[in-house]
């Protein structure tokens, strides 16, 4: 059901970005026009008109000033009679009843301390003065936190299951796949494994607790598996238990280094690998398909031809990096490029993205958060975060709808150096950078058109229209009752 509207949705949002004024929307008009008499004016002076466009009294709003509810025999018969009282001179104003499409202006901004420097999710120019390159995370929030009914599995080097922010939002303990049978549990093991821990941070830190961060959906919950130094039988088991385990999205900060790229994506992802992947998107969710986030590399080269990384898969959304400016260019690219996301360039010495750290002396460095985390492993989890997001608003919502809404409601930033296609579409920065206000108010939208037509001018004749004055309707010819 959600598929069919979307073209209705998406076609709106799209109006809406290139401009397309308030003056192109033709307002939805009932049959009824509401109307204040001039001052001087008394009902009897309006009946003529009336009786001239079939219409009749519906309402008394307000005695004094008069103003009242006029039933047209449609809507156009409506317009018409607005239009000839408003020339008659003894109407303070005729207008007929209209639905304009409405925008909720709900914004959240969560308690957390540290997320005043968090400006991927809200850019107030906390690196430079100019604002901007951001994912309107407040905004996005008006809508929802996240629901812990949706799963963020976060494929890594292992998840501190007991930060103090993290831990209100982990699933379970996990699995590690990096030995085999693999073992319960995917805690970090060693000092070096402290990746994990802040891709997790990004994607669903739990957010409005009055503590450190909070993660892009900050009541998803973390699935938390460790892969890092995985055969690809770890691998492949890895997928399918997140899978098994009820995971929504599959987040992966990784891929194969340099010398294993060099000899092409058979080299890195065979049938055993893919396999588990392609099942994940196509069988996952109950047959919904579970969408599976690849960061693509930091270094600035093409993805998706000969040499392709592991994000090059046809069931993987490939993620690149764009800066706190919104500009493109601080990662791979190519063909097989998905989307942006807000994250401090590797090459760039500025100001990170704001995460959970393990915590103590552990991890990045002495303390429970670390603000220089970046490059597409923080660019990754920001869209999964979003999905995830999305699919709290609407859980039936399918891989593809996912696909679909993530692209079409992401930002054409830096067009100069993206040189975006007819579709919407570049190699260098695919269909721009994730937008989550944009992205769940197409899924609001298609809540809206999805659920059954509420007929309001109809309801209100046999519910009772919220009208004070309504005793005083005349009735007698309403064949509706
Ligand atoms: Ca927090
Ligand atoms: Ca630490």
């Amino acid at each position: 059901m959600p598929r069919l509207t979307w073209a209705l949705a998406l076609a709106t949002a799209c109006a809406t970005a290139s401009g397309t004024g308030f003056d192109d929307v033709v307002p939805a008009a009932t049959d009824r026009v509401i109307v204040r008499l001039a001052p001087h004016a008394t009902w009897s002076d309006l009946e003529p008109d009336l009786r001239n466009a079939n219409a009749r009294l519906d309402a008394i709003l307000t005695p004094a000033p008069l103003r009242v509810l006029v039933r047209a025999a449609s809507p156009a018969d409506g317009v018409r009679l607005a239009d000839a009282l408003e020339a008659s001179g003894r109407v303070a104003y005729a207008v007929p009843e209209t639905f304009r499409p409405m925008e909720l202006r709900g914004r959240h901004v969560p308690n957390d301390p540290l997320f005043a420097a968090q400006w991927a999710l809200d850019n107030t120019g906390q690196v430079e003065p100019t604002t901007g390159g951001d994912i309107d995370a407040p905004q996005g929030w008006g809508y929802t936190l996240g629901s812990p009914t949706v799963t963020i599995a976060v494929l890594d080097d292992g998840v501190q299951l007991d930060h103090p922010d993290l831990e209100p939002n982990i699933a379970s303990a996990g699995r590690d796949f990096t030995v085999y049978p693999p073992a319960e549990g995917a805690q970090p093991r060693v000092a070096a494994d402290r990746h994990g821990t802040s891709v997790a941070g990004i994607a669903a830190a739990r957010g409005d607790n009055g503590r450190g961060v909070s993660g892009i959906c900050p009541r998803c919950r973390i699935l938390p598996i460790r892969v890092h130094g995985s055969s690809n039988l770890g691998i492949a088991e890895a997928f399918r238990y997140a899978v098994a385990q009820g995971a929504d999205v599959i987040t992966n900060s990784w891929g194969y280094a340099p010398s294993v790229r060099a000899r092409g994506k058979a080299a890195q992802v065979d049938a055993a690998v893919r396999d588990a992947i392609d099942s994940a998107a196509r069988e996952g969710r109950g047959g919904r398909g579970v969408l599976i986030v690849f960061g693509m590399t930091n270094e600035a080269v093409d993805n998706c031809g000969a040499h392709a990384d592991i994000s090059a898969l046809e069931s993987v959304v490939a993620v690149g990096v764009s800066d706190h400016g919104d500009r493109i260019g601080g990662s791979g690219f190519g063909a097989c490029m998905d989307l942006v996301a807000p994250a401090k360039p590797e090459r760039l010495a500025t100001p990170g993205n704001v995460t959970t750290d393990r915590t103590g002396l552990d991890g990045h460095l002495d303390g429970d958060y670390f603000e220089g985390f970046g490059g597409t492993s923080a660019a990754a989890p920001l869209v999964a975060g979003v999905a995830g997001l999305l699919l709290s608003l609407h859980p039936d919502l399918t891989r593809a709808d996912l696909v679909r809404i993530l692209e079409h409601t992401a930002d054409k930033i830096d067009p100069a150096h993206a040189d975006y296609d007819a579709a919407g579409f570049s190699t260098r920065a695919g269909f721009g950078r994730v937008n989550a206000a944009r992205a769940l108010e197409a899924v609001a939208e298609d809540r809206r058109a999805a659920e059954p037509s509420p007929d309001y001018p109809h309801r209100a004749r046999t519910e009772g229209a919220p009208v004070a004055a309504l005793t005083v309707v005349e009735r007698a010819d309403d064949d509706s009752r």
